[in-house]
């Protein structure tokens, strides 16, 4: 390509190409450019978000060089490539991040610093990229941070959502949800209007046979939706790789609007039309870990499945290789079921409109496709009726029930005599009306499926997906225990912890190398050093007590032991097991005499967490928190002895601040529900104790940083089905302790106490599904542990150090070599020589 082009051309180019700041000056030059020029703003009017601006343009500019520059690299090396398709993308603030990966905040510090500008006040004014609900949606970013510092050739695909998860507030104790419009000023985004994809929905099919005896299938005289394309670049850490997140944005289609309606003077409804299709990327649904089947839910899938797989045929088309390679050139991963309809999409690309045929074609998707799940609990797990997709995509619906044919066909040879093996396999749930199973044709249209913990990953072969391994064999399940980038996590979040691990080890190489961490262990017995690590949690807690202060209004002691719960608000999470456990100490310290209570260890009781607009338990579970800190907090026989806090709109950037303030951190499911966790990584990564259940990533963190190291309680996961049944047949009591917190709920303690009815009807006279109660004493005791563990702060801060230098298993990075050897085979690209390159110039 560069051949082609006249010598005189490349030579005014490369004079002129820029090549990004790299000094203070070269940066204020940049950022007071931007601010005059492309803000329109002066020395006399630039506020701290313009300063914000002028700052991201002018570390856009500088990513995008690299961006550049890498998608060059990455098309001339012709490798395999990974595409990560999620329906959420969870990524925060950019600002800080950008600063750190390209090795430029203190550059950027200082040259704040000489405009007027404190650079904490600077970073705090982004609007975080909130479009995801929680642990799957902030998995996918720490995924392409972790692909992007190891040098991948990896791109994610998602929608660009107007409104990311909706902002919570707290009204007389009852969350109010406002929206999040979060694009008014969005400098990480380009809009690329010049890559659009035209998407059909509804129409019919026709098929027949053309001129040449061929059979044709064609789907026609749709509605047609245009997607636009909006880049966000994504730099790794330490190296010149900055990869792509390609987000989908709807409009109407450009030939409909402008023409055929306006022209017969139907203006208003012309855009009533643009309207109808700007609503498929307008809004991001808020359920985590629940699917309500809304037909809008589906044309977001559809549309963005169809906008990526197009653009990636495109890619492909342009090399020339035969389809036959194209799984040596793309792996794709689903990120749950939610784009499980792209592996329809690409058998429809190949068969109606490359005309390929269909058994030449279902090898090539079912050696690209890659499928996570992130559940096991029913009410997570997608279907969509028969009638509705037949509606919106009719071609689609044939596909499904051809590929379901030849799968129970197959089936049906192997195992002849299991007439009901069919029934229980196949993609069509023969309900009224009928249903397709998503995640079963995840399944049958991957050549791998994982889980993303152990325990998970063994469940889904022995519940959910155990027929499956009796059709394909164990091999086609595998596990990646999910993980966290320690960039964001560590460095960025606890900054002073992670200079002094720098400090210890000898430098910032842990950052792309976690397991490092363990050169940290010789060092347990060291005084100063020891000293140095408990002055930074305290003061990380005194971060957060002055957060609490500005955002609540009121003190809390950080001397205190900080106890923290932040994760989205559901009844198998186990807030309500939580507050009760608080509940339970309040009324402890209440019955106690004065010298009684000053033998307490003061505590911090931190809840966080949005609810499902429409999970009605969820809200109760947030108003009693609310209830009970408005009654504890102002008892002047509590006084210090607890504090219960609810932090309102828990978010990536929140979770920066309460993060590395916890002593204890509460990760405590109902054994067997939370397939794996995430934050639990965090809290420990950052100095944090957990008390937790065997369940999820806690078993492995357990097993990695030592049985003494954590506060494990509870049933375990083997048990529970066994414990439900219980509940049901045979005489089931109440534990007495949760009784006297129930009646003092029911006194009316916390107020009315009809709001929290249903809470404790729930356990008492409907099984208690979630085994509240029947984990509430171990769950007690445990924490009275906690208790007495804290007073000795030696030994505390000797397990704190311990844990952290045995994390190194769990930075995002070891998952994605994992998915990339095991999964996708790619290797990473090789970027020595542009290292060299940039240390010259
Ligand atoms: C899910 C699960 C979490 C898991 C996360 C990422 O509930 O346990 O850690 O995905 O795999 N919906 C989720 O957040």
């Amino acid at each position: 390509v560069e051949s082609s082009i006249p010598e005189h051309m490349r030579e005014a180019w490369k004079k002129f190409s820029p090549k990004g700041f790299t000094t203070k000056d070269e940066f204020e030059s940049e950022a007071v450019k931007h601010i005059e020029t492309t803000l329109a703003r002066s020395l006399f009017n630039c506020d701290e978000l313009a300063a914000y601006s002028g700052t991201a343009l002018a570390f856009r500019d500088r990513l995008i060089i690299d961006w550049n520059k890498t998608q060059q690299r990455q098309s001339f090396a012709d490798q395999k490539r990974l595409y990560y398709l999620s329906l959420e993308f969870l990524m925060g603030r950019a600002l800080d991040n950008a600063m750190l990966n390209v090795g430029l905040k203190n550059v950027a510090k200082d040259g704040l610093a000489d405009l007027g500008f404190r650079i904490e006040d600077i970073i705090a004014q982004e609007h975080d990229a909130a479009l995801g609900n929680g642990g799957l949606g902030r998995l996918a970013a720490c995924f392409l941070d972790s692909m992007a510092t190891l040098n991948y050739a990896a791109w994610g695909y998602g929608l660009r959502y107007r409104y990311g998860i909706f902002k919570q507030e707290i009204q007389d104790g009852y969350q109010v949800e406002i929206p999040d419009y979060w694009l008014d000023f969005n400098p990480w985004e380009f809009p690329r209007h010049d890559v659009s994809v035209d998407v059909q929905f509804y129409g019919w099919v026709n098929k027949y046979t053309n001129d040449e005896g061929k059979q044709i299938v064609s789907w026609q005289d749709g509605e047609i939706v245009t997607a636009t394309a909006y880049d966000v670049p994504v730099p790794g850490y330490g190296t010149p790789t900055v990869n792509n997140l390609r987000l989908w944005s709807s409009k109407a289609s450009s030939g409909e609007f402008d023409f055929a309606k306006f022209n017969s003077g139907e203006y208003e409804s012309a855009v009533a039309d643009e309207q109808r299709a700007e609503t498929i990327s307008a809004v991001l649904y808020p359920n985590d870990n629940l699917e309500r089947g809304k037909e809008l839910r589906l044309k977001q899938q559809y549309f963005w499945c169809a906008a990526s797989l197009h653009d990636i045929v495109r890619r492909f088309k342009k090399s020339k290789r035969k389809w036959s390679e194209f799984s040596d050139q793309v792996a794709i991963q689903l990120n749950d079921t939610h784009p499980t309809l792209a592996i329809v999409e690409l058998q429809r690309i190949l068969v109606d409109m490359e005309g390929l045929g269909w058994d030449e074609a279902w090898t090539i998707v079912t050696s690209t496709f890659g499928y996570t799940n992130h559940t096991v609990l029913p009410e997570a797990l997608e279907k969509w009726s028969v009638p509705l997709i037949q509606n919106l995509l009719p071609r689609h619906l044939q596909i499904i029930y051809e590929i379901n044919l030849q799968f129970l066909q197959s089936v049906e040879k192997r195992f002849p005599k299991d007439r009901d093996l069919l029934g229980r396999v196949s993609i069509i749930e023969e309900s009224q009306p009928k249903m397709v199973r998503m995640a079963y044709l995840a399944i049958i249209g991957s050549h791998k499926v994982n889980g993303v913990a152990e325990l998970h990953s063994d469940l889904i072969k022995t519940t959910i997906f155990k027929d499956f391994v009796k059709v394909y064999g164990p091999d086609k399940f595998t596990n990646v225990t999910n993980g966290i980038t320690p960039r964001r996590w560590l460095h960025q979040a606890n900054p002073r912890l992670s200079e002094l691990i720098a400090s210890k080890i000898g430098s910032y190489e842990f950052l792309k190398d976690l397991t490092l961490l363990n050169k940290l262990e010789p060092f347990v017995d060291d005084k100063e050093f020891k000293k140095e690590w408990a002055e930074i949690k305290y003061a990380n807690k005194v971060r957060l007590a002055q957060h609490i202060q500005t955002t609540k209004g009121y003190s809390v002691n950080p001397k205190a032991l900080f106890d923290i719960q932040v994760k989205r608000i559901h009844e198998y999470k186990r807030q309500q097991l939580n507050i009760f456990g608080v509940i339970h100490r309040y009324m402890a310290i209440k019955s106690m005499s004065p010298e009684e209570r000053k033998k307490l260890v003061p505590r911090v009781s931190v809840f966080g967490g949005k609810a499902a607009p429409g999970y009605w338990m969820a809200k109760t579970i947030i108003h009693l928190i609310n209830k009970v800190g408005e009654v504890v907090n102002k008892d002047p026989d509590v006084g210090d002895l607890l504090k219960v806090v609810f932090l309102e709109d828990y978010n990536v950037s929140k979770a920066e601040i309460i993060v590395p303030a916890s002593d204890i951190s509460e990760h405590i499911s109902t054994a067997g529900t939370e397939a794996s966790g995430t934050s639990n990584m965090k809290f420990v990564l950052n100095g944090g104790m957990i008390i937790g259940t065997l369940d999820g990533a806690n078993i492995e963190i357990t097993r990695e940083i030592g049985e003494q190291n954590i506060f494990l309680f509870g049933n375990l996961s083997e048990d529970v089905e066994d414990l439900r049944h219980h509940h049901f047949y045979g005489d089931y009591k109440v534990n007495p302790e949760l009784v006297k917190v129930f009646d003092c709920i029911k006194k009316g303690t916390f107020g009315d106490e009809g709001a929290f009815g249903a809470l404790i009807s729930g356990i008492v006279e409907h099984g208690d599904y979630y085994l509240v109660s029947d984990d509430f004493n171990s769950y007690c005791q445990t924490q009275d542990l906690i208790d007495e563990a804290y007073k000795d702060q030696d030994a505390w801060v000797t397990k704190s150090i311990t844990s952290v230098a045995r994390m190194g298993f769990f930075t995002s990075d070891r998952c994605i070599n994992e998915y990339a050897d095991t999964i996708w085979n790619i290797e990473p690209l090789d970027v020595a020589e542009e290292k060299e390159v940039r240390a010259r110039t």
